[in-house]
């Protein structure tokens, strides 16, 4: 199996005014991602590529074209989560065919399941393939917690190879790390890459790496290599950027700013806004001053 540790950019989907996908301005994300990025490998129908906002038809259209247009340039990761269980289990299929590298799925959300339901979520999916399985753990937009003892349990089944943990309870997180040595951590709050690298996380994925790959990849070998002072400084930078994308609103800024660069990045789909046109200047700021 290929070492999936490293940066993932969580891909950010162009969407025309009508929620399609505009291919043609994917293939300008992706190849910015890999050429100008940097980026070890993209995660793909995250949260950042708004799919819990998209039909079946358009997440397998979008793992399709990734798929065509990188090759074997970067390592891909499938989110098939979906509060459809067959729906999860037909994209982990489609997405293993397509031979992406390791699946990942989010805890099934919105009704408050117990525990075994939530196990029972993620062996049928994993069942359905030969593929491996990364936990998508995003407590803040789920609403589901899951204790370091119900990690374990589903950790147990060995194509379980990590988490995406997108959480800020660094306590956690350092208890996962002592308990599970052989599992792999990807970080997911991009504003917290400098202490999550310090607690041993074996990678990140966020969005805003789609725009700021490189200083995020220097901020975590710096912390890795235990330059924290170092690392610090460039986290500073990032977290200045990333205040302002939060402000003016994540999705849109973050597509605003590869708009900048002269990527074609399109649009968020409805219900998310668009970005406020009256914002622009603010953008173009914050590309010439950070450098992005
Ligand atoms: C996803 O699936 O796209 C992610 O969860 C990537 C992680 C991002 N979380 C969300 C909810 O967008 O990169 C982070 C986040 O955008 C960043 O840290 C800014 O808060």
């Amino acid at each position: 199996m290929k070492d999936l540790k490293g940066l993932y950019s969580a891909l950010l989907i162009p969407f025309d005014e009508n929620g399609e996908v505009k291919e043609e301005g994917l293939r300008q994300v992706i190849e910015h991602n890999i050429n100008v990025s940097k980026i070890d490998g993209l995660y793909v129908n995250g949260s950042s590529g708004e799919n819990f906002l998209l039909n079946t038809a358009q997440k397998k259209q979008i793992f399709k074209f990734v798929k065509e247009v990188v090759g074997d340039r970067v390592k891909l990761i499938a989110q098939v989560g979906s509060l459809d269980l067959n729906e999860a289990v037909e994209l982990a299929k489609y997405a293993t065919e397509l031979g992406y590298d390791s699946l990942s799925a989010v805890t099934p959300f919105y009704y408050p399941l117990s525990f075994n339901e939530i196990k029972h979520y993620y062996k049928t999916i994993i069942d359905a393939t030969d593929n491996s399985m990364i936990l998508y753990y995003i407590p803040f937009l789920t609403g589901v917690k899951i204790s370091l003892d119900q990690f374990a349990e589903l950790l147990e089944d060995e194509k379980v190879i990590g988490v995406k943990y997108t959480a800020a309870d660094f306590y956690q997180l350092e208890r996962f790390r002592k308990r599970f040595p052989n599992k792999l951590i990807w970080s997911g709050f991009d504003e917290m890459l400098v202490q999550a690298a310090i607690t041993g996380v074996d990678g990140a994925i966020g969005s805003t790496y789609n725009v700021n790959g490189q200083r995020s990849q220097e901020i975590f070998r710096l912390a890795k290599e235990g330059k924290v002072a170092e690392a610090y400084e460039l986290q500073h930078e990032a977290n200045d950027v990333i205040e302002k994308v939060l402000e003016l609103g994540l999705y849109q800024t973050l597509k605003e700013i590869l708009k900048v660069k002269g990527i074609d990045a399109g649009t968020c789909k409805k219900p998310m806004k668009s970005f406020d046109p009256a914002k622009l200047a603010e953008v173009e700021k914050l590309v010439k001053d950070y450098n992005l």
